[in-house]
């Protein structure tokens, strides 16, 4: 189910100011937001501004305003919602091999995830679907439409949080995310910046200035509701599913109503999703390696290491023993005997 038009190309035309950087198209809705709002410098380019108690540049807030304003969820929709670098390019690439298997085996030599980032496969609502105020007509797209966000729970449109639609939530260990957002936003800034240093990106992370952040509230509202309310939102860690990635596909298989049937689970068919979607599968790939998405952002962008841990290469013993603090006061008494935060802290 190509949910839109697979748009990134092995060899685009320069772009001379990639649209990511771009702030200039805004309604006045928009305008009158951002003035009234509170702001801080962003990690890339532009300020983040507090809407809904999280923070969002102007550009995505525009998307969000649109989003919010114009998303009608049907009761057939599945919605991966992910806080920033916690590996929501896996996700929609599992994801989306996984609902259209029936259609597109993902042993295909022309299965659409070898030839198109899995950002164009499953677009992000406030990114790419509503960005730049575009309401595109969605109604024709068959079911299940697959898409993504990273707003928080709070922030949803409220045809996601009223109807049927099913939600899949990833999240990871806040210092691996933060890592992986440093090093995100160094490579999306302009080259006249320079970098911002790790201990300027990591003091803001701390304070909750982030894409999408606090990061920590943003997990919570999910962890929250997915704990009411089951069998709408799925929530799964990274380690997790690093760990175990068989058992938690075929899991959100049965989640998203397409669980894998005996024929399939004898022909291996979980296991085929998981080679195409492997890091080294996806990050070799001509498009993954050298294209672009329509927004500017390289393809390779997307795909550092894949690790757990990698934190312990950054973090001075001072940044683990502030950030584990937060952690601990914030997820103070989500472990309970049916479930647990642990694992990604
Ligand atoms: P997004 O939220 O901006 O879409 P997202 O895909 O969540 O980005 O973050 C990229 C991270 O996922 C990278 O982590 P790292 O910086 O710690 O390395 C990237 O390497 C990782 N990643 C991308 N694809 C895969 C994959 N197939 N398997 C495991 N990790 C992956």
């Amino acid at each position: 189910m190509p949910t839109t038009q697979p748009s990134s190309t092995p060899h685009p035309a320069p772009n001379p100011c990639p649209t990511y950087l771009q702030e200039d198209d805004l309604t006045q809705e928009c305008k009158s937001l951002i003035a009234s709002s509170a702001k801080e410098q962003g990690w890339v380019l532009s300020y983040l501004y507090l809407y809904q108690g999280f923070w969002q540049p102007s550009r995505q807030l525009q998307g969000v305003l649109t989003c919010q304003n114009h998303f009608n969820a049907r009761n057939t929709d599945i919605i991966l919602a992910t806080t920033p670098k916690s590996g929501t390019t896996w996700l929609k690439a599992s994801l989306y091999a996984l609902v259209n298997r029936a259609s597109q085996s993902p042993r295909g030599l022309d299965h659409p995830l070898l030839k198109s980032s899995p950002h164009d496969l499953v677009p992000f609502l406030e990114l790419k679907v509503y960005v730049d105020h575009q309401v595109p007509d969605l109604t024709t797209l068959p079911s299940p439409r697959v898409f993504s966000t990273h707003l928080p729970f709070g922030s949803l449109p409220i045809s996601m949080r009223e109807t049927g639609c099913k939600i899949v939530y990833l999240c990871r260990d806040p210092k691996d995310t933060c890592i992986s957002l440093w090093h995100f936003a160094n490579k999306l800034r302009p080259q006249h910046k320079g970098k911002i240093s790790l201990e300027e990106a990591f003091d803001k992370f701390c304070r909750g200035v982030s894409l999408n952040g606090p990061f920590w509230d943003h997990v919570l509202e999910y962890w929250k509701h997915s704990l009411e309310n089951p069998g709408k939102i799925f929530f799964l860690k990274y380690e997790d599913l690093k760990e175990k990635p068989i058992f938690h596909l075929k899991r959100l298989a049965e989640f998203c109503a397409c669980p894998f049937s005996k024929k399939e689970e004898n022909q291996g068919v979980a296991e085929d999703i998981l080679k195409l979607c492997s890091f080294d599968n996806l990050s070799n790939l001509e498009v993954n390696k050298n294209g672009k998405l329509s927004s500017g952002e390289e393809n390779r962008s997307f795909f550092r290491k894949g690790d757990v841990g990698d934190w312990i290469n950054y973090f001075s013993p001072s940044m683990i023993e502030r950030m584990d603090k937060i952690t601990r006061e914030k997820f103070k008494g989500t472990t309970t005997k049916k479930a647990t935060l642990r694992g990604i802290h």
